[in-house]
């Protein structure tokens, strides 16, 4: 600042501390015991994935041993993971969702 209009100041410059979300990538693992049934519900309900869309995320999981169940900021991921590892544990399955930073 130069506020005495002398040449001389502290330079300083003000900081917009922009809070971006950063996106995380939401996944189901497969296992041997969760039915097929269980995981295009959870699809379906957890993510608003279509009967299709589920199904085809569940065979991939089933296929490949990991799926991407959506994108999303921080929150909505951890969310998202909570209530669907909280159905597993109340139905009693072995169902893992995990998420990662994109
Ligand atoms: N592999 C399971 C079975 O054969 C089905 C399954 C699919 C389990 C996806 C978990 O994330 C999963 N019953």
């Amino acid at each position: 600042d130069d506020d005495s209009g002398d040449g001389i100041g502290v330079a300083t410059k003000t900081r917009s501390k922009v809070k971006r979300p950063g996106l995380y990538r939401v996944l189901l693992l497969n296992d041997d015991y969760t039915p097929m049934e269980f995981v295009i519900a959870v699809l379906q309900q957890v993510f608003n994935k279509n009967q299709d869309e589920a199904v085809s995320i569940t065979m991939h999981v089933h296929n490949h041993g990991v799926g991407e169940c959506g994108i999303f900021p921080y929150e909505v991921a951890e969310t998202k993971v909570t209530q669907v590892m909280d159905a597993a544990k109340r139905n009693q399955h072995p169902l893992q969702c995990v998420m990662e930073k994109q």
